[in-house]
């Protein structure tokens, strides 16, 4: 994270779109039309209580735009949010790739991110457990590159085909439209459990990752195998990588279930608030390279976008950085109407033949005609390249540009043959030549059929406690089936990864994981057969673990942005706090004073201090940590409402550093937690640095057991 003050780098995207920021200050009001205003409150009537006159041009302006106002959602990804930014390079790659980008280390790349949840709505609740998009599009002097991702490294289908089956099964059911932004429902398991290409993004959904504790400390990837071509036409096979700077962290179930009250725009206003505070996000970008004659070495397919390229195998090597130091001007015109298409390419990287990526190519273009409305979505501020464009395409609706000239067709003598086409040393884009001799067929590559051993090699790369999470995310989502046909169906195909955690969520459920399926609709569609060809001893073990797969590997050194409650009221111990919160705020955290009511409160030096939320308008989960204040007055005050008591509770729940200061003590000892004294992240009067270096632990999950039984 880099303070503001160091990194004001302003890119010629921004530049390019404050030529369309229109700003009102100190503006008269107008139509359209640019006519003044003088009434937009009251309509134009036949007499004060009359009928009102169809010649209110006033009114039907306003209303008219008012009614179109909205475009539809998008059919995934609907809830996100979006931020600008820029990318450097910190070491060229011209032996890989000839992109611009990857090779001019001088340059900075301007680039606007979109994050989202794939499942809900516009409007729901950011902590969903769901994958999480995470969409870059880089503005390249060669044209502009967008590289759509997730933060999970892989995908839950092999075959674009089935994209709208995964998406249907998902989504709310067709009849109640209930849940929203939910997995947890018959539909998603019904199609999970039978499509077992799925169980891989499966289980990462069902891990940590699938509740982020800010898209700021979440992965990001390309999934698919791209290609890099070289300056000599070479080619070689890679897959691209985004590593938050901050780690990897996340919260619990139980938050991100009470975050969805507390705050639905959690994630929104985390990233608008990082930014904003100019502590600047920041990922590097790392890349895992394969020569194209390695294409058939390892036990997956490279085109199989349900597989991940263990770390073990084949090292990320980082080469860059990205770093977004700007909110949008304003949501709709930029977030809403940004349009990412895995289609728009530049010379250096091109595609490969994995099924799903070909589908994408497809799908992305043709939903933007139908949400954006054109084919020139294109000319949209947001969508504007860099690099100038000059084509033959011409009108459609909204045709924004004015093209000159009385040609709009290739070849032409009248324009002089222009705009003429790029040779290869201007830039011309050309496809990577790869040779193709096949029978046309409707299938799919036996080299596809593993659907256990990746989802086996993430479970056991876990940590306990990630484990734990794991087996306890199967329980929720699956006790909220109604079928038991589902569940059994689940869980006998759990066991196919980990016979363990199958016997942990059957335990759950209450049930006993089959050791036969036998559902009357499996001969119907084959399904018996399926299962056949999938049985364990197809299971390898090409890697024994994968340090990356697990978050109890990130990092831990930084407390940049995060949150820490001060309870405190009247009379408060200064003395006391006032090196905690220099420490705090030196190391980059957030202090935010929580009182019993709101205005301000003063401390026994006689001092006031803005109060950031009553006790009343907040919660516990919307924190990392907490410092209890000292003085026998303010304790007092803290210990009258019972509110402060269950922040304390369960903050100590979550696992979370707690920090109390003198008489603070009193809300730890009639805490539910009978071990405060002995643990490692719980402080009384401890230096600064300590609470400071437990904080950067993320959670203390030692003491996950212990606090199993407190109730809040
Ligand atoms: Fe998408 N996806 N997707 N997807 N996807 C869309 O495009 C689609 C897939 C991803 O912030 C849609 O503009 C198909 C994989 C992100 O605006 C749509 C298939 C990955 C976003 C679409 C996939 C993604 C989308 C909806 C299977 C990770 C949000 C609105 C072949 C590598 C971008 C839109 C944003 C959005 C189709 C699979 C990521 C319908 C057909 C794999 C991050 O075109």
């Amino acid at each position: 994270m880099s303070k503001k003050q160091t990194s004001e780098f302003k890119s010629k995207k921004i530049d390019q779109l404050e030529q369309s920021t229109k700003d009102y200050q100190d503006q008269v009001m107008t139509t359209n039309q640019g006519l003044k205003v003088n009434d937009t409150n009251n309509s134009l009537k036949a007499g004060e209580r009359g009928p009102t006159l169809l010649e209110d041009f006033l009114l039907r302006e306003k209303i008219t735009s008012f009614d179109h106002e909205r475009i539809p959602e998008r059919i995934v990804h609907a809830r996100g949010s979006g931020a600008h930014g820029y990318f450097e390079l910190y070491k060229s790659i011209e032996k890989y790739t000839k992109a611009g980008l990857f090779t001019d280390t001088k340059r900075k790349t301007p680039v606007f991110v979109r994050f989202s949840t794939v499942a809900g709505s516009k409007g729901s609740p950011d902590l969903a457990r769901d994958v999480r998009g995470f969409a870059v599009k880089f503005y390249t002097d060669e044209g502009t590159w967008d590289l759509v991702g997730n933060n999970m490294p892989i995908f839950f289908i092999q075959d674009a085909m089935k994209f709208p089956d995964l998406i249907h099964s998902v989504k709310p059911e067709p009849n109640n439209e209930i849940p929203q932004a939910a997995s947890a429902h018959d539909t998603f398991y019904d199609f999970v459990s039978r499509a077992t290409e799925t169980l891989h993004n499966h289980i990462w959904v069902m891990s940590d990752r699938a509740i982020p504790r800010s898209y700021r400390m979440m992965e990001g990837f390309g999934i698919h195998t791209f290609r890099f071509i070289n300056k000599d036409g070479k080619s070689h096979f890679v897959k691209f990588h985004w590593k938050p700077v901050l780690g990897v962290h996340s919260v619990t179930w139980d938050e991100a279930v009470k975050i969805n009250g507390a705050d639905s725009d959690f994630h929104r206003r985390d990233l608008w608030e990082a930014i904003e505070a100019g502590q600047y996000p920041e990922w590097e970008f790392g890349i895992q390279v394969v020569p194209e004659e390695d294409e058939h070495k390892y036990d997956f397919d490279l085109l199989d976008p349900t597989k991940l390229i263990p770390e073990e195998l084949v090292p990320v090597e980082i080469i860059g950085k990205m770093t977004l130091n700007k909110n949008p001007e304003n949501f709709f015109a930029e977030t809403e109407q940004v349009a990412f298409l895995p289609g728009h390419i530049i010379p250096g990287i091109d595609f490969t033949n994995d099924p799903l990526l070909q589908g994408r190519l497809f799908s992305y273009r043709d939903t933007q005609l139908s949400r954006l409305g054109s084919p020139n979505f294109h000319q949209i501020p947001i969508n504007r390249s860099v690099a100038p464009h000059h084509n033959n395409q011409r009108d459609g609706h909204m045709q924004t540009e004015i093209p000159k000239g009385q040609t709009a067709y290739f070849p032409n003598s009248l324009s002089m043959g222009c705009p003429h086409l790029a040779k290869m040393a201007e830039g011309g884009y050309t496809h990577h030549q790869e040779r193709i001799d096949a029978h046309k067929i409707r299938g799919r590559s036996a080299s596809f059929s593993d659907h256990y051993s990746q989802p086996a090699l993430f479970y056991r790369s876990l940590s306990s406690w990630e484990q734990q999470h794991v087996a306890d995310a199967y329980t929720f989502e699956l006790g909220k089936c109604n079928h038991k046909h589902i569940q059994e169906r689940m869980l006998w195909i759990i066991n196919q990864i980990d016979q363990e955690l199958a016997k942990k969520v059957a335990d759950g459920l209450g049930l006993t994981v089959p050791k036969k399926i036998d559902e009357p609709v499996n001969q119907a569609i084959g399904a018996d057969a399926e299962i056949e060809k999938f049985q364990p001893n197809s299971k390898k073990q090409y890697v024994d673990k994968d340090s990356s797969l697990s978050q109890a590997n990130t990092k831990f050194d930084s407390i940049a942005t995060r949150q820490i409650a001060f309870l405190a009221a009247d009379q408060f111990d200064m003395k006391r706090f006032e090196p905690y919160k220099t420490a705090l705020e030196q190391a980059g955290a957030m202090v935010k004073i929580i009182a019993p009511h709101g205005g301000s409160i003063t401390c026994d030096q006689g001092m006031k201090h803005e109060v950031d939320a009553a006790i009343l308008t907040t919660e516990s989960v919307l924190f990392d940590a907490v410092l209890i204040a000292g003085g026998q007055k303010a304790v007092k005050s803290l210990q009258a409402k019972a509110k402060f008591q269950k922040f304390v509770n369960e903050a100590l729940k979550h696992c979370k550093a707690v920090a109390a200061l003198g008489e603070g003590e009193a809300l730890l000892k009639h805490s539910a937690y009978k071990h405060y004294e002995k643990d490692k992240a719980v402080f009384i009067d401890a230096k600064p640095k300590a609470f400071i270096d437990a904080i950067a632990q993320h959670r203390n999950w030692e003491r996950k057991d212990k606090v199993e039984g407190i109730a809040v």
